[in-house]
């Protein structure tokens, strides 16, 4: 009997240290120590054997038992390490190879030309300021010269949200803001996103980008405003380029004009980008009508100023020669990468 129970240790210890995985592992040890396992039934053998001698055999067994106990756990631990060994090496990192790129956009024409242009102005010593995109009726039209059943209220085909309360058409509304609260001189522009009931088509869109811009100070002249914007001309399309003011006129400028460049394509020959007219529109501008001041609390007699609006999509499509305003709201990378 103890030369079997010895048997029964060896070859289990045998069988476990040969143990290739976990499965075969726990095949092993219900084989040996189950309910139905080779120490189980040694155990139930127990009632054959002379009743002095069962102590004795219970110890053996159970020392076997124990042994057997050891060799299943170190050998476990062992399939586990190796496991783990085997699972770090498949997973090895080579911390030398080149990182992936996260893939970046790129910035709207827009936004290039608008820093473009708010870079001559600060440069100038404006101050960039931003006011509502919704505005009352009042700021956006009645304050700028353009009372109720003034036919230029018709011309901007307004979104109105109530009576009182629109999409602004213009960011004049920021500059009368600026007029009423802050302190005098004025120099400023209102760089925004500005809304017309207008169909999209290659040089309209129901909201597109303005730029405006206001000076007010004692002693300012029609001369300042020629020369401010004879200088903008040429820090944005070279330092050859001439303008020129034909007669306009605007509700809040008096007098007023719309002013051309000379084309920075063609210099001045007629081409694509001028439509062979040699010159290009660029802004509107004028003398702030003494009226608009007077409404905003300052005195026509003591303080004078200029204004000028700009179309920023014009400026961008101008300047990156695009010729579909669709392009500009489409953002389709593959546009959007070439400027
Ligand atoms: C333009 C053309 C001419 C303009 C006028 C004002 C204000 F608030 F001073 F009255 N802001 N902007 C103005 C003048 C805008 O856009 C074509």
């Amino acid at each position: 009997m103890n030369e079997k129970l010895q048997k029964i240790r060896d070859d289990a210890i045998e069988q476990i240290k040969a143990a290739k995985g976990m499965d075969s592992l726990n095949d092993i040890r219900v084989k040996i120590l189950g309910k139905k396992g080779e120490i189980t039934s040694i155990m139930k053998g127990m009632k054959d054997i002379p009743k002095e001698e069962r102590p004795a055999f219970g110890q053996m067994v159970n020392t076997a038992r124990q042994e057997i106990e050891a060799a299943l756990e170190e050998t476990k631990q062992k399939i586990a390490a190796a496991a783990r060994e085997a699972q770090l090496k498949r997973e090895i990192i080579d911390v030398t190879l080149p990182a992936k790129k996260p893939a970046l956009g790129h910035r709207h024409p827009n936004s290039i030309a608008l820093e473009e242009v708010e870079r001559i102005f600060v440069g100038m010593g404006y101050e960039v300021v931003d006011g509502p995109e919704i505005e009352k009726d009042y700021y956006n039209f009645e304050a700028l010269n353009i009372p109720a059943n003034h036919p230029a209220k018709d011309e901007q085909d307004t979104f109105y949200i109530t009576k009182d309360l629109l999409l602004r058409t213009q960011t004049s509304g920021t500059q009368v803001h600026v007029m009423e609260n802050q302190s005098l001189p004025i120099r400023m522009i209102a760089p925004g996103r500005v809304f017309r009931a207008d169909e999209l088509d290659a040089t309209h869109s129901p909201n597109f980008h303005q730029i405006e811009g206001l000076v007010i100070d004692k002693n300012i002249t029609f001369a300042d405003l020629k020369g401010t914007l004879a200088e903008f001309a040429r820090q944005l399309f070279g330092p050859d380029t001439k303008v020129k003011f034909r007669p306009h006129h605007f509700p809040f400028t008096e007098p007023s004009a719309e002013v051309d460049v000379t084309c920075f394509k063609c210099h001045g020959k007629g081409c694509r980008v001028c439509k062979g007219e040699g010159w290009i529109e660029i802004l509107g501008c004028g003398m702030v009508h003494p009226h608009v001041l007077e409404m905003s609390g300052i005195d026509p007699n003591e303080y004078q100023g200029f204004a000028f609006g700009v179309g920023l999509e014009r400026i961008a499509m101008l300047k990156y020669e695009i010729d579909d305003m669709h392009n500009m709201y489409e953002n389709d990378i593959r546009f959007l990468k070439q400027f």
